[in-house]
C-alpha cells in the first residue's frame, strides 16, 4: 500500500466539491460519443491504462544557458525527487514510474532508492546515462566527445559508465537504458563524420552486449543540434535508425519531440520507425524552436495528437511487438515542476483519447476515395472533441484528484517542502 504524501481526506473533499459537475459533464460526453458509435467506458479503460514516466531531473527547476531561477522547496536529492514524483502520481494517476539520470541521481545504496519508490507506490522506468558533462575526479574529459571520441580510452570510459547505469537500472527493476549522445563538432573538418559515427556504433554495440537479458532495451536518442552546432553524430532519425539496425534487435530509436527542426513532420518519422520495427519510445515535451523542453502539448497540441494518432493506428494494425515507452523530458524554468508534470501527463492522455476517437474505418474509406476534405475532417473532428471529463473521471476512479493542480495547491505541499528542504541557490546557467 503506497504511503500518501497528500492527505487523502483533502483529495476526497476536493473531489466532492467537483464531483457533481463532473458527473454531469461525463454523462453529456458519453451521450454525445454514443451518438458517434463510441463507448465512453471503453475509451476510459484505454486511457486509464496509458502510463507515462516522469523524469527525475524534471522535478527540479530547470534553467537556460544563461541563468536558472530556483523555486522554493526544490528537491535536494533523489529521495526528495521521489517524493515529488509520488505527489504527481497520487493526484494524477498517470505516472507510476520514474526515469533516473546518472550520475545526477547517484547514491551508494540503489536498493534504498528502490525501496523508497516502492513505499511511495512508484516503479522505475528507463535509466539515463550522462557523458555530456565531466564529473569531479573523472579521469578523462568529454570535451571532445564520449562514445564517438577519437581516443579509445575516452570511449572505453564512456562505455563503462553506460554499463554501470545498466547495473544500477537492474538494481532498480528498470528494463531500459536511454543514451543521448552530445558528441559532435563545431567546425567543418573538426571531426571525421563517417569515422565518428562508426565509433559510436561500435561503442553502443559494446553496451548492448552488456544488457542483462532480452527483456532489456537500449533506447537511442537523436537530436539535430546542441551542444554541437556544426554537426551532431546522431543528428536525425535516419542516423539513429542506421545505428539501431547495426547494433541489433534490442536497440531501438527514441523520439524526443523537441529534437527536430521546427516544422519537421514528426508523426511521419514515427510512422517510418514503426514500419522499421525500431520505435522504442518517446521523450514527450513541446517546442517552438529547438530543444525548448516546454510542457507537452503546450505549444502545438495538434502535433501531439497526430503523433498519438500514428500510435493508435499502429496498435490497431498490430504493427509492433512491444508498444513504445512514453516518458516526459521537460525543463520547467518558470512553473512549479510538479504542476507542469501533472499537466503534461494529462496532455499526453488527452492526445491519446482524441486519437482513440478517430473513426478509422471512415478515414480509410475517405482516403481510398481521395475525399481529402472529409479525410482531414475525420481527424480534426476527433481532435476537436473535448475529452476533459473522460480524463478527470479516469483519475477520480483511480483514486486521484478530479483537478490535480487545484488539489495540489490546496494541500500546501510546496510550502511544506520549502520549510524542510534547504533553499536551492544555483543561479548559474545549466541545461536542466
Ligand atoms: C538532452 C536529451 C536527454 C536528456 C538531457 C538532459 O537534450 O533530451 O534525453 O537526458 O537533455
Ligand atoms: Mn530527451
Ligand atoms: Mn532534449
Amino acid at each position: 500500500m503506497a504511503e500518501p504524501l497528500i492527505d487523502p481526506a483533502l483529495v476526497e473533499a476536493h473531489n466532492r466539491q467537483a464531483g457533481e459537475a463532473l458527473a454531469q459533464d461525463y454523462e453529456a460526453l458519453s451521450r454525445s460519443l454514443s451518438r458517434r458509435g463510441i463507448d465512453s467506458e471503453a475509451i476510459l479503460a484505454r486511457i486509464s491504462a496509458l502510463e507515462i514516466a516522469v523524469p527525475s531531473w524534471g522535478v527540479g527547476t530547470g534553467g537556460t544557458r544563461f541563468a536558472r531561477f530556483p523555486g522554493p522547496g526544490e528537491p535536494a536529492d533523489i529521495f526528495d525527487k521521489l517524493d515529488d514524483c509520488a505527489v504527481i502520481q497520487q493526484l494524477g494517476r498517470a505516472t507510476p514510474r520514474v526515469s533516473l539520470h546518472f550520475p545526477w541521481d547517484e547514491v551508494a545504496d540503489m536498493a534504498a532508492v528502490r525501496a523508497r519508490g516502492e513505499a511511495l507506490g512508484l516503479g522505475f522506468d528507463a535509466v539515463n546515462s550522462n557523458t555530456f558533462q565531466d564529473q569531479p575526479g573523472q579521469a578523462l574529459s568529454y570535451k571532445f566527445g564520449s562514445l564517438s571520441h577519437a581516443d579509445a580510452a575516452v570511449r572505453a570510459q564512456a562505455v563503462a559508465h553506460n554499463i554501470d547505469c545498466i547495473r544500477k537500472g537492474q538494481a532498480l527493476g528498470a528494463r531500459a537504458l536511454t543514451i543521448w549522445l552530445a558528441d559532435g563538432s563545431n567546425f567543418a573538418g573538426q571531426s571525421h563524420l563517417a569515422r565518428a559515427f562508426e565509433r559510436y556504433i561500435a561503442s553502443v554495440a559494446e553496451i548492448e552486449a552488456a544488457l542483462p537479458d532480452d527483456s532489456w532495451l537500449l533506447l537511442l536518442e537523436y537530436k539535430n543540434f546542441e551542444p554541437a552546432f556544426y554537426a551532431t553524430v546522431v543528428q536525425d532519425w535516419g542516423s539513429c535508425l542506421l545505428a539501431a539496425q547495426a547494433v541489433g534487435p534490442r536497440a531501438r530509436c527514441l523520439v524526443d519531440l523537441g529534437h527536430h527542426a521546427p516544422s519537421t513532420n514528426i508523426e511521419m518519422i514515427v510512422a517510418r520507425l514503426i514500419a522499421a520495427g525500431k520505435l522504442g519510445g518517446f521523450h514527450l515535451n513541446d517546442s517552438r524552436f529547438g530543444d525548448d523542453d516546454l510542457d507537452a502539448g503546450s505549444v502545438d497540441p495538434f502535433r501531439l495528437f497526430l503523433v498519438f494518432n500514428e500510435l493508435v493506428d499502429a496498435e490497431q494494425r498490430h504493427a509492433w511487438d512491444e508498444a513504445p515507452a512514453l516518458m516526459l523530458d521537460q525543463s520547467h524554468n518558470v512553473t512549479d515542476p510538479i504542476e507542469s508534470l501533472m499537466l503534461s501527463a494529462d496532455a499526453a492522455r488527452r492526445a491519446h483519447a482524441q486519437a482513440l476517437l478517430v473513426d478509422r474505418e471512415q478515414l480509410s474509406h475517405y482516403q481510398a476515395q481521395n475525399d481529402v476534405a472529409m479525410a482531414a475532417e475525420t481527424l480534426r473532428g476527433a481532435f476537436r472533441t473535448d475529452v476533459t471529463p473522460l480524463l478527470a473521471e479516469a483519475r477520480r476512479r483511480a483514486g486521484g484528484a478530479i483537478d490535480p493542480v487545484g488539489a495540489y495547491r490546496l494541500s500546501g505541499y510546496r510550502k511544506a517542502a520549502a520549510a524542510r528542504r534547504p533553499q536551492s541557490t544555483g543561479s548559474g546557467g545549466g541545461i536542466v
